[in-house]
């Protein structure tokens, strides 16, 4: 999840590729009644049930309530997102999610899926997906800090926040980034009372230090074209959800042969 063009799609297909290499039974499940195209073509799309280009046409509703009214059609149909995702139990998913971000900060429509995820026996981990573009300076990403919080809030399940765009993060720029990344509250405060009115100082002092002490928010950096940084990204993904002994990478007919030992 994360806002509008933070690289969720992109995040999907790198995690998607990452896995095939490594042998890991993966699907990608699409939750985006409005994504137009795939490199991977998902295995669950919710567009089978419904799309946005639909409702908006019947409907009438504009973008936002179309979507809004594709994820209330969704919760009346659970059993059809059941029946799709049991096929795919023992395996790991990636849902890619629209980017309308008031889905995880202002209606509990998505708490409500990751919940139900959760009760068909599915570990969740939420991904939060903040673009690196948009953090140069840092008011944005105290914004930035502010709606992950908020969906983390929300979600009320295993989180781990990403910096997308990594690639296109210049060496300089990368070192001044450090600090986003494990923020220091004093430099953060500093920097942030550069680009704001003095009225805000003790406003962005308080929020430097929400920061630090609850420890709220980590970015963990995704270079897409860094296979070591996509592995690491899913180190942690996986961490949250305790991936692991039980689920070793498996060759695809694995099962063929383990039935044949048994005839
Ligand atoms: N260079 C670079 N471009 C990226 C990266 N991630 C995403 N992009 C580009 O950013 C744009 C948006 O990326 P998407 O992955 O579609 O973003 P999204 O969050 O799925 O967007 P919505 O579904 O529309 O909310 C596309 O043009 C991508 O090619 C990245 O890591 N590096
Ligand atoms: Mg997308």
């Amino acid at each position: 999840m994360g806002p509008a063009g933070s690289g969720k799609s992109t995040y999907c297909q790198t995690i998607m590729q990452h896995c095939e290499a490594a042998k890991r039974r993966v699907h990608l499940v699409n939750l985006d009644p409005a994504a137009e195209r795939f490199e991977y073509p998902p295995s669950v799309d919710i567009r089978e049930l419904i799309t946005l280009e639909d409702v908006m046409d019947e409907l009438g509703y504009g973008p936002n309530g179309g979507l809004i009214y594709c994820f209330e059609f969704l919760m009346e149909n659970l059993d059809w997102l059941e029946d799709q995702l049991g096929d795919y139990e023992d395996d790991y998913l990636i849902l890619d999610c629209p980017g309308q971000i008031e889905l995880y900060t202002h209606i509990p429509i998505m708490r409500q899926v990751a919940h139900l995820l959760q009760q068909w026996n599915f570990q969740v981990v939420g991904v939060y997906c903040l673009e690196s573009q948009f953090v140069e300076d840092t008011s944005k990403y105290f914004a930035g800090v502010m709606s992950a919080t908020s969906a983390m809030g929300m979600l009320e399940i295993p989180h781990i926040n990403v910096m997308t765009k990594m690639d296109l993060v210049s060496k300089e720029l990368r070192d001044k980034m450090e600090r986003y990344f494990d923020p220091d509250p004093l430099l953060l405060a500093d920097d942030a009372n550069k680009s704001t009115d003095n009225r805000f100082h003790e406003l962005n002092q308080a929020i430097a230090t929400l920061i630090d002490e609850f420890s709220m928010v980590r970015f963990l950096p995704l270079n897409i074209r860094d296979e070591d940084s996509v592995a690491y990204i899913l180190s942690h993904a996986d961490n949250a959800i305790q991936w692991g002994e039980d689920q070793e990478p498996k060759e695809p007919d694995d099962d063929v042969e383990e039935a044949d030992r048994s005839d």
